[in-house]
């Protein structure tokens, strides 16, 4: 069967729009589905809704060419990719509604020889589920979580694997893993992703796929949760982590990764939990090395507040808001819930330096008694300061305007 080449992508976020703006930009017909029109406007208009290297660029050039256009409801197409989100609820189990409701919207424009492809991070046995839901809404057409290579829809989980900030290029650069509901399922999905992809494509079935990006992520975890634990164990024996890491990564078989004010974003903070939704009896390492980088947050803010409790009316200076360096995001943001913290403990007055946003978020700013300001003010204006992100913008503060205040260094960075 040929390649695809009319695509219809479900959900224009972190990595639906640059899918999309990507396949586009190769030659693909390309058409983004949201359920946000604000999303759908500013795309049509050629505009990235959202900051990330080189999107901009890529959406703007799809757009001109005719290639990209976007809009509220699924069309026909030769293969759908989805790629909406997939959270936890409060209770710690996947959100898989956003997956069905996808379902739902394309079952009505799905022919025979289509293509449906499941980029969401998602628990294992997602995908043949969402073949099992396609075949209730159209049982005119077969599905192959029980036609397998005969059937007249193919299904097949490509999970994302993209670097927030560098998506443009792992997008083209990084290997794939391409799991089918069938093997046929598989080779087509591999036809498809073959277009963008200068990295290898391996292929598997499809919960072997799922299982393998949860890994990845939960790896990540379990390595970053390691060097949270050894920050505050260190902290207990009054010796600087950082070096210990550095020392102890000069060994040829280890690599430590950085602690840091905790874990953020949609994606390291979420996926692990999928594991130990599937297999908590087993999933032992994975569930604790979430609950030390979740316990990080308050730890720093208790650590803050023992040292702002020595002033009267201290300002706390608090470096970063985003989830991690040199984005805008603040997804699951440590350095939110730990800002918020500290303003909600009323210990004096806190100041905000964050260079990717222009406002505070609403519900911080409601709290009263916290200001946005730039980060050469926040630093002169404060008793103690606590770097929560390891932007490039702080990473060039002169030493000297740190000179007598309290400084918390959640990243290392001013060693
Ligand atoms: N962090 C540390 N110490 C470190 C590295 C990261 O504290 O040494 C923190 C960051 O500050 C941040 C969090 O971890 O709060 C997650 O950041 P990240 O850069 O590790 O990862 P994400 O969430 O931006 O992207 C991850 C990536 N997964 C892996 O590297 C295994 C990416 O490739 C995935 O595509 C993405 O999750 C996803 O969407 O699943």
């Amino acid at each position: 069967m040929a390649a695809p080449s009319r695509i219809c992508i479900v959900g224009l976020g972190y990595i639906g729009l640059p899918t999309a703006a990507a396949l586009a930009t190769r030659g693909l017909d390309v058409v983004g589905v949201d359920v946000v029109p604000g999303v759908v406007d500013a795309i049509n208009r050629g505009e990235a809704p959202f900051s990330e290297p080189d999107l901009a660029v890529a959406v703007s050039g799809a757009v001109a060419m005719g290639r990209l256009r976007a809009t509220t409801a699924p069309e026909a197409a030769d293969a759908f990719v989805i790629a909406v989100p997939t959270p936890i609820r409060e209770d710690q189990t996947a959100d898989r509604s956003y997956i069905e409701a996808a379902a739902e919207a394309i079952a009505p424009v799905l022919r025979p020889g289509n293509l449906v492809v499941l980029e969401s991070t998602s628990p294992p046995g997602t995908t043949l589920r969402l073949s099992r839901w396609l075949a209730e809404r159209r049982p005119d057409l077969t599905f192959p979580h029980d036609h397998q290579d005969a059937a007249d829809v193919n299904v097949a989980h490509c999970p994302e694997r993209v670097l927030p900030g560098r998506i443009m290029i792992e997008i083209v650069m990084n290997d794939r893993v391409i799991g089918g509901v069938s093997p046929t399922c598989a080779e087509r999905a591999r036809d498809l992703y073959a277009v963008v992809t200068q990295g290898r494509i391996h292929l598997t079935d499809a919960t072997t796929a799922e299982m393998a990006k949860l890994s990845e992520n939960a790896y990540r975890d379990v390595n970053i949760g390691y060097a949270n634990e050894l920050s505050m164990i260190c902290d207990h024996l009054g010796i600087d982590v950082h070096e210990v890491i550095e020392l102890a990564n000069r060994h040829p078989r280890v690599n430590v990764l950085q602690p840091g004010p905790g874990v953020g974003g949609h994606c390291i903070a979420v996926d692990p939990w999928f594991i130990v939704e599937a297999a908590p009896e087993h999933a032992r390492l994975i569930r604790t090395a979430r609950e030390v980088n979740e316990s990080k947050p308050s730890y720093v803010v208790g650590e803050v507040v023992k040292s702002a409790q020595r002033y009267r009316d201290p300002v706390i200076a608090c470096l970063g808001l985003t989830f991690k360096a040199d984005v805008d995001d603040l997804r699951e943001s440590p350095a939110l819930r730990i800002t918020t913290d500290l303003v909600r403990h009323g210990l004096g007055r806190v100041v905000v330096a964050e260079p990717h946003v222009d406002a505070l978020p609403a519900d911080l700013a409601a709290l009263g008694g916290v200001r946005l300001v730039d980060t050469a003010a926040a630093i002169e204006e404060a008793d103690i300061v606590l770097l929560l992100v390891d932007h490039a913008e702080f990473r060039g503060v002169k030493r000297a305007a740190l000179r007598g205040k309290v400084v918390f260094d959640t990243r290392g960075v001013w060693r």
